[in-house]
């Protein structure tokens, strides 16, 4: 039978080195990881695979007809309308909303749980937070498998990034008392396939490939800009008084100009490492360029860059938002 990497899942092979799986003839018979997971790990040498968003559908629509229990992970910067696949899993789905680590201290979990159900109409028997990288309900996760569980397999699926495999190294730790081994990076499209963990003896996690989402800022930009703009600590939010006629520069990334004719108070939530200015309009020519999306809010609005950042803002007004082309700008109710 042909042999797997422990840290991607991929089949090993030897003819093509672009191709995942790959490691040297000679060492084929003995390896436990590929060399693209052998220098994610060692040199945090990233290599983006793009050509595997079809096959990772495939492992989705398979897992949707199965029995087994599903986790559908989902962090905080990326939930949208796209948690709506939850509903063709014919399983049971617990929705877990991962890296709860950068979410303010403030905000309040029970608020978000309400939000989440209200605002999507979505099949799930949970919602439960979890920091794999602060051990946050890490215990209280597999508590909650156990009840749910019809089998020893469980499935971790959902977007690219979401956290699917830092979740299962941190249970591995913590459950079978060794390092965590699947591969983990920032770019997209870590894990090439299925990986089983057998995690106790009536517990088997199973890691997926995650969903390409095209329409998130981070599938459109480089290692450099996915490192600042994926939030690794606890998001400082930033609020500004906005007066008619200022604009937000977030980055090199985005612009919100504010058009209305009254003061207003913006608030927003991004990683600490992106820098924001607040300017007037007319002085300058920064970003706009970029994709431009006009809004008509009503009150307690937030505007979502998807992947990027979310700006909360309190009265109606009418906004410009500049952005790539490509990325999903939304408006929804205020989150937090
Ligand atoms: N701050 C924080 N970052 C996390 C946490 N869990 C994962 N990450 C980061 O999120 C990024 C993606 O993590 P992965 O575990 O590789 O994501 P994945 O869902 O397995 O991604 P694919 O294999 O591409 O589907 C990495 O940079 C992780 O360090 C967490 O609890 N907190
Ligand atoms: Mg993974």
């Amino acid at each position: 039978m042909s042999r797997k990497c422990i840290g991607c899942g991929a089949t090993f092979q030897s003819y093509d080195p672009s191709l995942p799986g790959y490691v040297d003839n000679e060492k084929i018979d003995e390896a436990l990881v590929c060399k693209r997971c052998f220098r994610i790990k060692n040199y945090g040498d990233y290599k983006i695979i793009n050509e595997l968003d079809d096959n990772n559908k495939k492992i989705f629509s398979a897992i949707m007809k199965k029995n087994d229990l599903v986790l559908f992970l989902c962090d905080i910067l990326t939930l949208d309308e796209s948690l709506s696949y939850i509903n063709n899993f014919k399983s049971k789905v617990i929705l877990v909303i991962t890296k709860k680590d950068v979410l303010p201290k403030s905000v309040k979990e029970s608020k978000l749980i309400n939000y989440i159900k209200n605002n999507y109409k979505i099949n799930v028997i949970d919602i439960i937070f979890v920091s794999a990288n602060k051990n946050y309900n890490i215990d209280l996760l597999i508590n909650i498998i156990n009840k749910h569980k019809n089998s020893t397999k469980v499935y971790l699926v959902g977007n690219t990034n979401a956290g699917k495999s830092t979740l299962i190294n941190a249970l591995i730790k913590s459950y079978k008392k060794t390092d965590g081994y699947i591969t983990t990076s920032s770019l997209p499209q870590t894990t090439i396939n299925e990986i089983e963990v057998n995690l106790t003896s009536d517990l088997t996690l199973i890691d997926t490939p995650g969903l390409v989402n095209n329409d998130n800022y981070l599938t459109n930009c480089n290692i450099n800009d996915i490192k600042k703009i994926m939030p690794k600590k606890e998001i400082k939010p930033r609020t500004y008084q906005m007066k008619p006629n200022q604009s937000l520069i977030i980055g090199d990334y985005a612009r919100i100009d504010y058009l209305s004719d009254k003061k207003n108070s913006f608030t927003l939530y991004l990683s600490n490492d992106i820098k924001v200015k607040r300017i007037n309009i007319d002085t300058n020519n920064y970003l706009r360029d970029l994709n431009l999306i006009s809004f008509n809010l009503d009150d307690k609005k937030d505007i979502v860059i998807k992947g990027l950042c979310f700006c909360k803002i309190t009265n109606s007004c009418k906004v410009n938002v500049y952005t790539k082309a490509g990325v999903n700008v939304f408006e929804r109710n205020n989150l937090i």
